[in-house]
């Protein structure tokens, strides 16, 4: 067996790196099996293109979503996860809630990329990011069109997962990074402000410490499709709460100790809110996501 490093992920396929450079496609061995861009894994291969992933090796980190019904999983082995939002077409915050929330509980750091900042609609957009800067996230303001430089800086001697919505983006940037290898965008009909779905798989880019010079293993990115739904079912109430650093500190501090937030006398996180110290978007997310994992019995939580 080989150890081999999955570079690209559609469905039950993967394409992995060899240590000597080789690429193979690989289909992996039964169905309990998922391997995530970014995984080390072992492989035996079938021919001098293909082999099968027979082992996972042991994960820093994972990062998928999930519902009633399914796992997704996105990256593996990441040390941050970088949400990429741009003023057109216009983001949705709940989604970026949704992935500050997925990464602090899966124990990776967040940071929130702003693109095309060459628009002028970026002004309003960094505004309403101020709220995330306050709360201690890195908000990274660049343009990939234009100046990609402030995020290149980030993702050196890090290994990331870009997430976003579709047309934000995250292979723009790619493009931007790592040059002809990286996979083309499509220009989207920005009259509609809508974006047009462009990247169908997951793709592991490595990145070179100076743009002259190979890649040294240390940096890689995962360009991801955009996504419209992310689900958290993975998490418990309690995993979720903590994941706010804005009400973290205030939990336990509700006079019921099983508070729901919700219009409960006495409650920490809804005086915050009412005395202007923390944002009612923001308590409205709480609930929601712990309302929805609540409603879901499959998963064992605490
Ligand atoms: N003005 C401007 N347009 C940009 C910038 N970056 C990307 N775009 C455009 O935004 C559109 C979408 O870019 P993509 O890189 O395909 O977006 P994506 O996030 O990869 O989208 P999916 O693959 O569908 O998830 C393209 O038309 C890009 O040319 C930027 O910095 N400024
Ligand atoms: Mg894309
Ligand atoms: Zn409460």
């Amino acid at each position: 067996m080989e150890q081999a490093l999955v570079i690209e992920t559609q469905r039950r396929h993967a394409t992995v790196k060899l240590s000597d450079g080789r690429r193979l496609k690989c289909v992996t061995k039964g169905r309990q099996l998922q391997a995530a861009c970014g995984d080390l894994v072992q492989i035996t291969l079938t021919n001098e293109h293909e082999g099968v992933i027979e082992k996972l090796g042991e994960r820093t980190s994972l990062f998928y979503r999930s519902d009633e019904f399914k796992e997704k999983l996105v990256a593996a082995n990441v040390s941050q996860v970088a949400c990429i939002v741009a003023p057109l077409p216009a983001y949705s915050d709940e989604l970026l809630n949704r992935w500050l929330v997925c990464a602090r509980a899966s124990g990776v750091k967040a940071i929130i990329g702003l693109n095309k900042i060459d628009l002028v609609e970026a002004a309003a957009t960094a505004n309403a990011l101020a709220l995330y800067r306050e709360m201690g996230f890195d908000v990274i303001p660049f343009s990939a069109k234009f100046n990609f430089q402030p995020m290149r800086e980030r993702l050196l001697g890090e290994k990331t997962v870009l997430i976003g919505q579709s047309g934000m983006g995250k292979s723009k940037l790619l493009n931007a990074l790592v040059g002809e290898e990286a996979q083309h965008t499509q220009e989207i009909s920005q009259a509609l402000d809508s974006g047009k779905h462009t990247t169908t798989f997951t793709r592991l880019f490595e990145i070179a410490p100076e743009p002259t010079s190979v890649p040294d293993g240390n940096s890689w990115v995962i360009d991801s499709p955009g996504m419209q739904v992310f689900g958290l079912a993975h998490f418990s109430r309690t995993e979720i709460e903590r994941a706010f650093p804005d009400f973290a500190p205030l939990l336990g501090k509700c006079r019921f100790r099983d508070c729901k937030h919700l219009h409960e006398p006495n409650c920490a996180l809804l005086d915050a809110v009412s005395s202007g110290k923390a944002s009612a978007d923001r308590l409205s997310y709480l609930r929601k996501f712990c309302a929805e994992t609540e409603a879901i019995p499959h998963y064992s939580k605490n």
